[in-house]
């Protein structure tokens, strides 16, 4: 370890836009991470990259639901989970953070098996303070705030941390549940991946603002943008954010800046609407390239270690999933299940045809 200052878990850190360059080098004064955890950071991406690569090959041999890759992005879910602290912080995700979930504790063949239409495998375990996979874009964001709200009034030193999109900072329900954090200053930190798309819609005509971090300033509270595909500076932002708001300083937003480096999801086809030349430019700023280059300048990783670690954790990641596969299978009828008190007349015939009676 050199004598330079770096960030480690435990020290409070300081909000930082950049500390890797795409080339692997660090920006002049800046303070990377302890070189271990720096190190934890990469093997994450690589399971999240990994796993991508997996489900969306079973995706397309009909054994796996419709999907949204986090490619591109895995310093962003990565080093925004890193931040926070799994025993006693909340997540509340949107679709696209799968990775930043199982780091927060849930299991990965649990999140597996709901997109394998699994229900009781896909239960998320009791002590896992993880809030189901949100689809119905920013609704999660004033129940989060409620969340935040709600442990604040209890007196409890947790912290909430919410996922968006940029398209999802186009919903009333970001207005509210950011509005709302403000004014009860709520333990919450929203961290907005922008990722310069909603579905084929691009960041260009999202918004006005040259900025949503400065959306901050309307609600009361701090906004930062940072590198989305640098996982120190990621990691260092939020960190700062979640440290002040477990000292009672509440909301922030973080915007991390990154790019989509795939489809949108498993039904979708950018080449329709996206221009392959912004695609090729994303690639030179890839997150994990990033990362490996700058381990490499220091003698911690090369062609050995990456051929070891990529089998590593295709093996852990087909663990997961031949559990998530073998898993008990819904029952056809757990479909009425939980719905209503007294069904109504036609769902009860539906409900007897299904199981074999006549309507
Ligand atoms: C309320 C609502 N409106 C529309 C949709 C359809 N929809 C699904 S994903 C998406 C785009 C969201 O983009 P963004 O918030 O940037 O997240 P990203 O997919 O880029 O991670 C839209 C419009 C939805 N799921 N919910
Ligand atoms: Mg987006």
């Amino acid at each position: 370890m050199s004598a330079r200052a770096v960030v480690s878990k435990n020290r409070p850190v300081a909000m930082q836009r950049q500390v890797l360059q795409p080339d692997g080098k660090l920006v002049d004064g800046a303070q990377p991470m302890e070189e271990e955890f720096l190190l934890e950071a990469l093997r994450w991406m690589m399971k999240s990259r990994l796993y991508d690569h997996r489900v969306i090959g079973l995706q397309r041999q009909g054994q796996f639901g419709v999907y949204s890759p986090g490619m591109g992005q895995e310093a962003s879910i990565v080093g925004s989970a890193m931040a926070v602290d799994p025993a006693r912080d909340w997540m509340v995700p949107q679709y696209r953070e799968l990775m930043a979930s199982v780091h927060h504790g849930l299991p990965l063949e649990v999140i597996s098996s709901q997109y394998l239409g699994k229900i009781g495998p896909a239960r998320i375990p009791e002590g896992v303070k993880v809030l189901p996979t949100q689809v119905a874009i920013a609704a999660q964001l004033p129940q989060a705030t409620g969340l935040a709200w709600g442990l604040k009034l209890r007196g409890e030193d947790s912290v909430v941390i919410a996922y968006i999109g940029d398209g999802g900072s186009s919903e009333g329900d970001f207005h509210e549940g950011l509005n709302l954090a403000g004014v009860t200053k709520a333990p919450i930190v929203f961290f907005l991946s922008n990722n310069q798309w909603a579905i084929s819609t691009s960041r260009r005509v999202q918004t006005a603002t040259r900025s949503f971090a400065l959306r901050a300033a309307g609600y009361g509270f701090d906004g930062v943008e940072v590198d989305g595909n640098d996982v120190m500076a990621v990691y260092a932002a939020t960190r700062a954010a979640v440290d002040k708001a477990r000292k009672g300083g509440g909301p922030s937003l973080v915007e991390a800046t990154t790019y989509r480096m795939s489809f949108h999801n498993t039904t979708d086809n950018p080449s329709r609407y996206q221009d392959p030349k912004d695609y090729e430019e994303a690639k030179t700023r890839d997150p994990i390239e990033r990362v490996q280059k700058y381990l490499a300048s220091i003698g911690l990783w090369d062609g050995k270690k990456d051929e070891a670690w990529t089998e590593e954790l295709r093996e852990e990641n087909d663990r997961a999933l031949k559990l998530a596969a073998e898993a008990q299978p819904p029952n056809p009828d757990d479909v009425f299940a939980n719905v209503y008190q007294d069904p109504p007349l036609r769902i009860v015939r539906q409900r007897s045809e299904l199981a074999g009676g006549q309507r």
